[in-house]
């Protein structure tokens, strides 16, 4: 099965927790604090295979999760860090924030990995709070929690060519023709309804990526046929072969169809509109091809590199493909950016925290703070007295109070709530 999209939720590695031990071995009555630190958390990390195709692996399983970091222990003994989740997806895969839609990572290159999800460090152990006015800290940090955030998957082929074409033109028997690609191939309209990609190899020892995809249609814009649905997988390609079965079979009429795909491409993204292109007047070994050949030649011959092929008996199909690969060298390497492809990932500095009053509980926010919370052990005395001085140095009490707070009232931080005390 295909699948080309998928919304999936991952999360960091927690740290371990970090460890309140204290030294007690003979003849050292008074040992200091020896509680270890937590290890970290794994991290959730992507990485391009070429040997993927589709994201239909998320499409069943949804949620992942790193490994957690061990606790601490005595005896100084910091626990052992957390795996990393490695995922593999496709070469092609853009993956954004499901909830943003910000871009966070691209993987356009085969073993390319991205961190996607970082795990949470572990959690220091009393041993590490150890000041001279406090020889024997009680208390150690929690560990902190692995990022966590849900993603938007989706595939978009990365090939050097891509087919286009009204269905049953003979895209795929053209890349079965030419390449190791075996698609569907059958006289009706969209027996192709996924994407194949095909690697062309020529007796230089040159190659590139054909990509075949389902026709398209007059309306496709508007969803009929199979719509737009799969142009993005020509979006990353550097040239377009565009497909017509000059033999205008049942009534179709080859001149007349090359100028309605392109005005669906256009349409889709006015960028693969003025991708450059080839024409592959296919089909020449029917009747009547040769009188549309002369009529397509008229009409566009002078715009465009012009081929009659047969897919069927492989006729013109050399001279095409040597056209493609020297088209290909004069071409930029890099990917073609389509607009729907942003280019650079935008920052918006966020504020330090934000007090805000709701139904009259206050609620301070901020990735800081809350990261200060969920590693505070609130059953520990000197674990939260070091939050209250924490909160005070970033100037939240200040800000708390400028909001107007009053003693008694409730104060919301993640998921602790306190009352206010001056
Ligand atoms: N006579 C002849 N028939 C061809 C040629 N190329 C393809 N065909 C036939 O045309 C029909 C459609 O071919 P496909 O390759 O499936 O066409 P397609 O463009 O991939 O079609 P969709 O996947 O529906 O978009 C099949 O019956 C092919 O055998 C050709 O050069 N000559
Ligand atoms: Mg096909």
């Amino acid at each position: 099965m295909f699948f080309d999209k998928a919304k999936i939720y991952i999360k960091g590695g927690d740290g371990g927790n970090g460890c309140v031990a204290m030294r007690r071995e003979k003849y050292i009555p008074e040992g200091g604090p020896w509680g270890g630190d937590g290890g970290r958390g794994g991290d959730v990390i992507f990485r391009a295979d070429e040997g993927l195709r589709t994201l239909v692996d998320f499409r069943y399983k949804r949620h992942y999760k790193a490994d957690r970091g061990r606790h601490g222990e005595g005896k100084n003994m910091h626990g052992a860090s957390g795996d990393d989740l490695v995922l593999r997806l496709p070469v092609g895969t853009v993956v954004k924030d499901a909830d943003s839609g910000e871009l966070i990572a691209d993987l356009v290159q085969m073993g390319q990995e991205v961190v996607v999800a970082r795990g949470g460090r572990g959690g220091r152990g009393n041993a590490r709070f150890a000041t001279p006015n406090n020889k024997a800290p009680k208390m150690a940090e929690l560990g902190e929690p692995g990022e966590e955030c849900r993603l938007a998957l989706e595939l978009k082929l990365i090939a050097d060519v891509g087919l286009v074409g009204f269905p049953n033109a003979g895209k795929s028997t053209l890349i079965s023709r030419v390449s190791a690609a075996r698609p569907k191939i059958a006289n009706y309209p969209f027996t192709t309804v996924t994407p194949n990609l095909g690697v062309i190899r020529v007796e230089d020892g040159r190659s590139f990526v054909m990509a075949d995809i389902p026709g398209l249609i007059e309306g496709a814009h508007t969803g009929a046929g199979l719509g737009h649905e799969f142009l993005r997988h020509v979006e990353r390609t550097r040239l377009l072969v565009h497909v017509l079965d000059t033999a205008g079979s049942e009534g179709r009429d080859p001149v007349e169809d090359f100028r309605v795909t392109n005005r669906e491409l256009s349409l889709y993204n006015p960028v693969i509109g003025q991708r450059p292109q080839v024409i592959a007047a296919n089909k020449m070994d029917l009747p009547d091809s040769v009188h549309n050949l002369a009529r397509l030649k008229e009409a566009y011959g002078e715009e465009y590199d012009l081929f009659p092929i047969s897919a069927a008996t492989g006729a013109g199909l050399d001279a095409l493909i040597y056209r493609i690969i020297d088209l290909l060298e004069g071409l930029p390497q890099e990917l073609p950016v389509s607009e729907e492809t942003p280019q650079h990932v935008v920052h918006r500095p966020e504020p330090r925290f934000t007090v805000t009053r709701e139904a009259g509980i206050f609620l301070v926010g901020g990735k800081e703070v809350e990261r200060h919370v969920a590693m505070t052990d609130m059953e520990r005395n000197e674990a939260v007295e070091r939050l209250q001085r924490i909160i005070q140095r970033m100037g939240i009490e200040d800000a708390l109070k400028e909001a107007g707070i009053k003693e008694g009232d409730t104060v919301k931080i993640g998921k602790f709530e306190f009352e206010y005390v001056e």
